[in-house]
């Protein structure tokens, strides 16, 4: 029954520690605007195709193109263009929007993502103002609650990044609207390019065999390598759940009836903060001879994934 559990435990361990591999994978199409309109978005605004100082002059109406003052007289943008390829002026498409005046009119949105529970998820885009009048502004809805709202607050044509970190607590799905409650009709024009969605994984600084330099792993199978996670002013290693961490997919070691992670918390090189000791539990085979890098991954209480690496020299054990 113990031996049962145990198995179960690492089982958890491993899954978790191997699924924190994948991470950084992009969830939104098209984010760019390179493969044109209505791939991987949708807007309730009115698109517009054709060119011209007059042709975005209407209220609620976008197109996706290079310069705002290809689409509108009063646009003044500046000698560049998009934000993904701002020097090159053979590609380059951003969303070059004209504010509606109309309440609760969806600007932009994406298709439903699958997330996994529990874990933190970065949404990010580029927005510039394209007049002065009417700074627009944008809220943020994910899953129909609004979360945020971004301020198009930089200089005429100059691209501000904003990024909003959301944790996903029991959902399973996100569905991404910015919905704009600027609703002047003289300015509230701007550009949006560049927008991306992926796993938020926290960075972290790992010593693989803390206070051994270099960082000699026999990974034979046999015993278990010293891992530390260091705090520091900003950062708390209590938030960190130690049975979550791993070492290249090697879980923590377990021990007791209670089966607790094998890790302590202490202030191993005396800089003021303490940190997150764990002891892994070596797997044989784990790493190829030769190999030169480790990565320490994880979770924390509260939901989300770190990651952390350092150097190995893998000892050859025969
Ligand atoms: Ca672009
Ligand atoms: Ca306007
Ligand atoms: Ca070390
Ligand atoms: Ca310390």
């Amino acid at each position: 029954m113990k031996r049962l559990s145990l198995v179960f435990i690492l089982a958890v361990v491993l899954i978790l520690a191997i699924s924190t591999q994948a991470f950084a994978v992009e969830l939104l199409t098209n984010g760019d605007f390179e493969l044109g309109n209505g791939v991987g978005f949708s807007s309730e605004y009115t698109y517009v195709a054709a060119t011209g100082h007059s042709t975005l002059w209407g209220e609620g109406t976008y197109a996706l193109g290079k310069d705002p003052y290809d689409y509108h007289a009063h646009w003044v943008y500046g000698p560049h263009g998009d934000h993904t390829t701002p020097d090159d002026p053979a590609v380059g498409n951003m969303m070059i929007v004209n504010g509606s005046t109309t309440p609760n009119k969806v600007v932009w949105t994406a298709p439903t993502v699958n997330v996994l529970p529990g874990r933190v998820y970065s949404f990010s885009f580029w927005g510039a103002k394209s007049i002065g009048e009417a700074p627009p502004t944008l809220d943020l809805y994910i899953n129909d609650v609004k979360v945020d709202t971004y301020v198009a607050d930089g200089a005429v044509g100059q691209w501000v990044q904003y990024d909003y970190h959301w944790t996903a607590g029991s959902a399973t799905t996100a569905t991404l609207k910015l919905v704009s409650p600027t609703l002047a009709a003289s300015g509230n024009d701007y550009c949006l390019d560049d927008f991306s969605l992926d796993e938020y994984i926290a960075q972290v600084t790992v010593d693989i065999r803390p206070m051994s330099d270099p960082n000699a792993v026999n990974n034979n199978g046999k015993g278990v390598i010293p891992v530390a996670i260091l705090g520091s002013a900003t950062f708390d290693v209590t938030t960190i759940n130690p049975a979550t961490v791993a070492l290249d997919g090697m879980a923590v070691r377990f021990k007791g009836k209670s089966m607790t992670a094998q890790a302590s918390i202490e202030d191993y090189n005396f800089d003021g903060y303490d940190d997150l000791i764990v002891h892994i539990e070596d797997v044989d085979g784990t790493y190829l001879p030769g190999q030169t890098m480790g990565t320490v991954t994880g979770f924390f209480w509260a939901g989300g994934a770190f990651s952390g690496t350092d150097t190995l020299k893998i000892v050859p054990t025969n």
